[in-house]
Formats: C-alpha cells, structure tokens, sequence
C-alpha cells in the first residue's frame, strides 16, 4: 500500500453542553481528521488531542505539527506493508501517541476499504453490539449530579461514571448512591489526588463502586500500588497506562485491578488491541474509554470494544450525549439494553459529511 495523499483537517465542535473534570471544564472540542488517499481510496482517523493539554500533554497544535512535519512525511511514497509496518517506522518519533493513532486509524481504514473487510473483522471482534455506560462531569451541587444521573438513566444508560475532584467527591457519590442504590457506578479522578490526600476517599468503599479510576498522576504507577492495597474498591488506570509495558508493569506490581483501553492514549488501535490481549490472558478486565470522538474515532472505539476482553461496559455514548451535529452521516444510537452496534461497512463503517465538515473545520492542509 503506497499512501499518495495525506489531508490534515483541524476540528472545532460545539458540546450539547459544558463538560467539567478534575483538570477543567469544556464547551468545545478540538480534533484532527486524518484524510489518508491511496489507489482511488480515501481513509480517515480521527487525533483526540485537544485544544488544551488538560488530560494529556499533547495538544492539537502539537499533534499537527508532528503529524505534518514528521509522521505523514514517513508515510507519504513509500511502500507499507502493514499497520506494523507503519508503527515499526513511526518508532523514531518519541511520544505523541495521540498523533501516531490518528495516522494509524487512517490506514486501518484504508486497508479494510481495499480489502472490504470492517475494523470489526479485522480485529475479529466477539460481539456486533457492546455494553456502554454514560461519564457525567462534576455538577453545580450532589442535587443537580443527581438529576443529570436521572436524565442519562432515562435515556437508557445502565451504568454511571461521574468525574470527581478533592472537594467534590465522597459526599457527591454519597448523595448518589442514596438516590440510586442498585445503579452499578464507577467515578473517575483524572489525577487529581496525591497519595496523602486520597486517603481522604477510603470512605468510597462502602459505596460499592465498579471501580476508582486514575486517582493519582500519571507518571505515579507506585503509588497508586499502594493505594491498592489499602483500598478495597478496584483501582482503574487511564492515563498512567501509556504502552503494552506499563500495562504489564501496573499489573505486576499491583497499581490497579482492571484498566481502561483508548487507542489515542496508547498509539494506536494495534497497541490497544495489545493490552487487551495481556490483560486478557492474565484475567484482568478492561474497558474502552472514551475521548469525546466525534463519529470516526466513535467507531473504532466500537470496533475495538467488540474483542472479548471488554467486558466492562465503554464510555462510549451515542452521539446526542455529546454533539449535536457530528461530521459522519451515520449517528450512533443507543439501543434499548445499554448497547450500541458495532458498525458494518468496510474499514470504520462511517461516510464522512462534507457539509457539516466544512461548518466545523477551523484550518486545513494537503501533504502531497
Ligand atoms: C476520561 N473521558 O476517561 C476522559 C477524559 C476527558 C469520557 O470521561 C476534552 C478533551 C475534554 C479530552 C474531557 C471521559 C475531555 C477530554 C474528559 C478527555 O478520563
Ligand atoms: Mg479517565
């Protein structure tokens, strides 16, 4: 496969409404689409790096810059042989894993194109529907946490992730667990904690919680080994997992029970689908996290979620939850068990919309 084109296209959309973590609070979401061509075909694969190095540092600046100046230029005439291929030569970029999974979703893309096989058969997916549950951002008060909970239960979601930060957390689930005693819940604290001041959360674990997710920083795997041992409630790393090593180092020294799976976070789909399998053979559940995608990352994290190993509900909500207006045709809706359906159609399944791509797209270049 020789890529001949390459189109990077800077995203800015709009949220149905503010989403507030630990590290921030967002009203519009920044991406890349990577528009890869190749013997009359197109692919395309979406860089989650946003506006702000608020989850992670990279940003979308930084992901243009390196996709532009060193990642494409790799790709762009020469021959490649396989996603593999592709990572073997992106290896002497260091980082940036957010830059490299948007080019690799690209090719993904592209070789199910060529080959009329969807991600879902490529990656010989388990299941044609997958488990998701809904993230709720840190509210006004616990009341309104509440009502919002409330409103994502009525539209269907089975299971809860609410965002917590120091100050905003024990008696927020406390009020929550009381309105929804049976609801399986799991709150996330993107980093915000220090060993000394999560000590301040053991009371959590009388709340029956799916799991705590990425209570300490991300370079801190120690610590939160031992946070692990003085809590009973499963410990889930996000942003502390950042390659198939450090997963297999969490696990070895006890940093956390179960892991959470984004593709962007780890450099791409074919290292996602890495840590799935170790985390597969060692009986450790995993789940795919969600990056606020619009329509084309959205798929692969439904292609990916369909592997066996998932077997905790994704965040990987319908598209309503977050946009309004999304750049693929097809919307993705919840059914009425909590799942949402893997797509069908050669490579991600998605047909981009032109129009609403124009509406959305603050810059754009062509490579080649
Ligand atoms: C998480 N996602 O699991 C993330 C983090 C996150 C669905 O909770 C802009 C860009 C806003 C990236 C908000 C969910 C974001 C973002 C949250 C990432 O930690
Ligand atoms: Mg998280």
């Amino acid at each position: 496969m020789k890529i001949e084109r390459i189109w990077l296209h800077h995203l800015r959309m709009k949220l149905v409404g503010p989403f507030e973590t630990s590290f921030g609070r967002t009203l519009e979401r920044d991406c890349i689409l990577i528009e890869a061509a190749c013997d009359g075909l197109v692919g395309f694969g979406e860089c989650v790096a946003d506006r702000k190095p608020g989850y992670a540092y990279e940003t979308t600046e930084t992901a243009w810059h390196v996709l532009r100046d060193f990642l494409v230029p790799l790709v762009l005439d020469h021959e490649l042989e396989s996603v593999d291929d592709f990572q073997r030569r992106a290896a002497v970029v260091r980082g940036h894993p957010m830059a490299k999974a948007g080019l690799e979703m690209a090719l993904w893309d592209l070789i199910g194109k060529a080959t009329g096989q969807s991600l879902f058969e490529q990656f010989q997916g388990s299941r044609d529907r997958v488990e998701v549950g809904v993230s709720v951002g840190i509210q006004e008060d616990p009341h309104a946490l509440v009502a919002a909970v409330a409103a994502y239960l009525g539209e269907g979601y089975r299971r809860v992730k609410v965002k917590i930060k120091p100050g905003r957390d024990v008696e927020d689930i406390r009020v929550l667990r009381a309105a929804y005693p049976d609801v399986p819940l799991q709150v996330d604290a993107n980093a915000a904690y220090t060993f000394e001041t999560a000590q301040g959360l053991k009371p959590l674990d009388s709340f029956d919680l799916l799991l705590i997710e990425q209570p300490l920083a991300e370079d801190d795997l120690w610590d939160h080994s031992r946070l692990q041992r003085a809590f009973q409630t499963p410990i889930c790393l996000d942003e502390s997992i950042v390659s198939v090593r450090h997963a297999r180092q969490a696990l070895e020294m006890g940093a956390c029970r179960v892991v959470n799976i984004k593709p962007g976070r780890v450099g791409g789909l074919s290292r996602a689908i890495a840590i799935h399998d170790l985390c597969a053979a060692q009986g450790i559940p995993v789940w795919c996290g969600g990056m606020l995608e619009t329509g084309v990352g959205r798929a692969a994290n439904l292609a990916l979620a369909s592997l066996p190993g998932f077997n905790l509900p994704g965040d990987i909500s319908a598209t309503r939850r977050y946009y309004a207006e999304d750049i693929t045709r097809q919307r993705f809706v919840l059914n009425a068990d909590s799942t949402i359906s893997v797509p069908k159609g050669p490579g991600l399944g998605i047909e981009i919309d032109n129009q609403a791509l124009k509406r959305v797209r603050v810059k754009h270049l062509r490579l080649a």
